[in-house]
């Protein structure tokens, strides 16, 4: 078989560019199949770099003219390539003229400037503004820019760029322009530009400083009824960032464009966020109270890219955490801080561990793992993970938690302090928080360089004559690709005590005199010992509290000190915790079972335990539902040696309808108890009584009799949201019942009804598409009768996603199908999508990264069409670097 070998950057290799470049003006002339792009750059020689040539990099373009310092260029006095244009022995001084010409009708991969229903965008990060023109596309290079857009007045009537607009007016033929200014430095990945017909909500808002600024929210036209909750998002970012970190808009407009062609959740172009229309369209009619709580975050996200990313910047892709987490970090936080309560914040927390164990802990077990600083990548673009988010921010939270809420601010002070306006590094960063606090973060810096996730040993001694409790932590980190031997993390462990009443006791840690009910012990060495003093009576230990590091916490509890935590303890992560592993465990122990054909039960401890949880009026019922929902069939699959997805599905579905069975009217009367009646409002409250209702109703169908069914029926009639409507029509297609004949008339009709009536809302027709892929019931012969209906493209990131990336990642026990009809499928999906658009082939790609982890049939099955995708002819390096390393592994 023939695969290519891909080329490799490392980390280690980073040069200072060889040149600076001061200022940047650029024309364009609109034209979707032939955009003329003329570039004038100011640039000077960076005498500190050993990189002598002067170096642009371009892709895709058509090189039309090349001036320096005046003079024509001839063909003899540069190297060009398919991905460089290099002049050797250029002045110290020069001003490049370039003009280059764009097809951006053709441009399928979504990356430089691109259309998308007639209107044309621009995506630069990570390499895309290599694809508009000639140019030291690296994040290292920050320059000013002014932009003159020219285009047909009725095509295109709006003009935007970054910055501020200086100028607009008419041309001849029934073309316009405008000029927009920039006044920050940035560099080339956040520049943008959008032209076309859309509509906006505008609004004046006033700083803390009393500075008035235009804030919009463009959309095309027909969805200015859903604008609303991103402006609010917008403003609410704005105040948070002021007074949380003091940090102030430093742009007088602020834009946000919404386009529904695009390959991620948006992008924070200074001044002028991109946005998919997933992460800006909202009203109660067509989005749920997941799509408004993601919303403001994005939002708030790539307000806050602002300063963390923006102002100081990376200084190359291998340092992508450095603004990555940390501003993943600061969109946690916003959202909690939003919440305005205690709980509020933990469900937050809890919902963002949630992801990090379903999507990342897999990867950091799988051939793509990686540090959070990357030593080395194929494709950058492959390189926008769980891992480098995700992961990224646990690592910046635990600064956080090490230093406080004070100490952190004020190594945030420290590093735009010394930062501002310029491109840096991970260290930098760590070197700030630890300056400005006094801190050896040395050992710190191994969360950057070592991927993997640590596993935690706890061991706890109590000895009652001495009143002493020892706790034992021991830490260790398996291997991962290229990473054979881990040294020690530094790792903030935070400790509670339990007594039997189930109340946190004082705890004193020996040689200390601070007394607190959590203390936060660091975790430096392989094994360390910790004893707490003056402890007179039985504990059960609370640990890792707060998620306080990305680990793996193994501790050896009995049942009941987990239905102890579960019903006590104060910290509200580890009492879900709790929760999850009772149903860990006899999620682990039903599937063996089924795999042994033995019958199956479960016991009355942990359906007592969830009956009590269900029923407590005092815990909000947002946490409520988070402790009903089990683990899921991905977290189930990560804890087994060889995952089998079908006795998996059966066990988990077991759980859910003995839990059904038996807590039936308990159900009932959570359903009734947390009816959300009158105008509908996204705040946490609400949304919280409806997850808890919703979750309630869809136990309920799985022991359904003719009432639960009809409840799910009339709710999803009578719904006045989509949350309600869509989890409605959820609980009537994926229960287990699904399964059966019965219903099976009204399940067609409700979603040939919704069909009807969400035709024209794209991203609900996306919902439909998911819903159906990931049902018990859709087999891959329905997957490929959805993707012969008219509304499926392939094309359209976002419906791709909708349909094929559902079923391959969330309908395991389906994809997964003993004939290899899944991975058939999967891999015809990924060599179509390698045409269109790498960046989300690449993506669909990761659906095999767990390959080895499956019994032996599916592992050859999965082998032969990793091996088909590789062999492919045209693979674009993203698809290759993923493959290959699976096949790797
Ligand atoms: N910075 C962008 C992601 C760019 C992805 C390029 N493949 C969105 C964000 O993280 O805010
Ligand atoms: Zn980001």
């Amino acid at each position: 078989m023939n695969i290519a070998t891909p080329v490799t950057i490392y980390r280690k290799d980073y040069v200072a560019p060889g040149f600076w470049v001061d200022t940047v003006e650029m024309g364009f002339d609109l034209h979707p199949q032939r955009t003329h792009v003329a570039t004038r750059i100011t640039m000077r020689r960076n005498h500190d770099s050993a990189e002598k040539d002067l170096v642009l990099f371009g892709e895709d373009i058509k090189l039309l003219q090349l001036r320096m310092n005046g003079v024509n260029l001839k063909k003899s006095a540069y190297s060009l390539n398919k991905e460089r244009l290099v002049i050797s022995n250029a002045p110290d001084q020069v001003t490049l003229e370039i003009e280059t010409a764009i097809a951006a009708d053709k441009n399928t991969t979504m990356s430089g400037l691109y259309v998308s229903n007639g209107n044309f965008f621009t995506q630069c990060e990570a390499e895309g503004f290599r694809k508009i023109t000639y140019f030291p596309d690296r994040p290292d290079v920050m320059a000013s820019y002014t932009v003159m857009l020219r285009g047909d007045k009725k095509l295109y009537p709006v003009l935007l760029s970054n910055g501020n607009l200086i100028e607009q007016g008419d041309l001849d033929d029934g073309r316009h322009y405008a000029k927009w200014e920039d006044p920050f430095k940035k560099p080339s990945y956040l520049f943008a530009l959008v032209a076309g017909k859309l509509v906006c909500q505008e609004e004046k808002y006033k700083l803390k400083s009393g500075r008035q600024v235009l804030l919009q929210v463009w959309v095309e036209e027909g969805n200015l009824d859903k604008t609303q909750h991103a402006m609010d998002s917008l403003k609410n970012s704005i105040r948070w960032d002021e007074e949380r970190f003091g940090l102030e808009l430093d742009l007088d407009r602020f834009m946000i464009v919404a386009t529904s062609d695009f390959n991620m959740g948006a992008m924070e172009n200074k001044g002028l966020n991109i946005f998919n229309t997933k992460y800006v369209l909202a009203n109660s009619r067509v989005a749920t109270d997941t799509d408004y709580a993601g919303i403001e975050s994005v939002v708030g996200h790539e307000y806050f890219h602002n300063w963390t990313g923006n102002r100081v910047t990376c200084r190359d892709w291998f340092q992508l955490s450095l603004k990555e987490g940390l501003t993943v970090f600061r969109d946690q936080e916003f959202s909690g801080d939003l919440v305005g309560n205690e709980t509020g914040r933990a469900v937050k927390r809890i919902e963002d561990v949630r992801v990090l164990r379903q999507l990342q802990f897999p990867e950091d077990a799988g051939p793509m793992a990686h540090p959070v600083r990357p030593d080395s990548f194929v494709e950058i673009n492959n390189f926008y993970t769980v891992t480098v988010y995700e992961k990224g921010s646990e690592v910046v939270r635990m600064y956080y938690t090490l230093l406080g809420h004070e100490g952190f601010r004020k190594g945030m002070d420290l590093y735009f302090q010394r930062h501002d306006g310029h491109a840096v590094t991970c260290d930098d960063f760590r070197t700030a928080m630890a300056d400005a606090n006094g801190r050896d973060l040395k050992q710190f810096e191994r969360w950057y360089s070592q991927a993997g996730t640590p596993h935690v040993k706890a061991h706890a001694s109590y000895d009652a004559n001495a009143k002493t409790y020892t706790l034992n932590l021991s830490q260790s980190c398996p291997k991962t690709a290229g990473q054979a031997k881990k040294l020690p993390f530094h790792i903030p462990v935070a400790v509670g005590l339990i007594d039997a009443e189930g109340n946190d006791i004082p705890l004193q840690l020996q040689g200390e005199s601070a007394i607190a009910t959590t203390k936060i012990l660091e975790l430096k060495e392989a094994q360390q010992s910790f004893v707490f003093i003056n402890i007179d009576r039985e504990v059960t230990p609370s640990i890792l509290r707060n998620f306080s590091a990305p680990v793996i916490l193994e501790y050896d509890y009995s049942d009941e000190q987990l239905a102890h935590l579960l019903a006590h303890d104060s910290d509200p992560f580890c009492r879900w915790e709790a929760g999850q592993r009772l149903a860990m465990r006899r999620s682990l122990n039903l599937v063996s079972a089924v795999q042994k054909g033995e019958a199956l039960s479960l016991d009355d401890l942990f359906i007592q335990a969830l009956r009590k949880t269900l029923n407590d009026q005092h815990l909000d019922p947002a946490f409520r539902e988070l402790v009903l929902t089990l683990p899921s069939e991905v977290m189930i699959a990560e804890e087994m040696a060889i995952a089998d997805p079908h006795s998996i599905h059966t066990a988990r579905q077991f759980v859910r309808t003995t839990l059904a069975q038996h807590l039936k009217a308990d159900l009932l009367q959570a359903y009734q108890d947390n009816l959300t009646p009158g105008k509908y409002s996204p705040d946490a409250q609400s949304a919280g009584k409806r997850a808890l209702k919703n979750c309630a109703l869809a136990y309920l169908v799985e022991w359904p009799d003719a009432a639960t069914y009809a409840l799910a029926h009339t709710q999803y009639q009578e719904a006045e949201n989509m949350t309600d409507r869509i989890a409605a029509l959820s609980a009537m297609l994926h229960c287990s019942s699904a399964l059966d004949k019965a219903h099976s008339k009204t399940r067609k009709q409700v979603l040939a009804h919704f069909y009807k009536e969400f035709e024209s809302e794209a991203l609900v027709i996306d919902k439909w598409f998911t819903l159906q892929a990931t049902a018990p019931t859709t087999d891959v012969e329905q997957v490929r009768a959805l993707m012969q209906h008219k509304a499926f493209s392939m094309s359209n990131p976002n419906r791709a996603r909708s349909l094929i990336f559902a079923f391959c990642n969330a309908n395991p026990a389906r994809f997964h199908a003993a004939d290899g009809s899944g991975y058939a499928l999967w891999s015809e999906c990924v060599i179509a999508l390698n045409k269109l658009n790498p960046q989300v082939a690449a993506r669909l790609s990761r659906s095999m990264d767990r390959w080895t982890k499956y019994p032996k049939a599916n592992q050859a099955l999965m082998k032969a069409a990793l091996q088909k995708v590789a062999a492919t002819k045209k693979l674009s390096k993203d698809v290759l670097e993923v493959v290959t390393k699976a096949l790797a592994a």
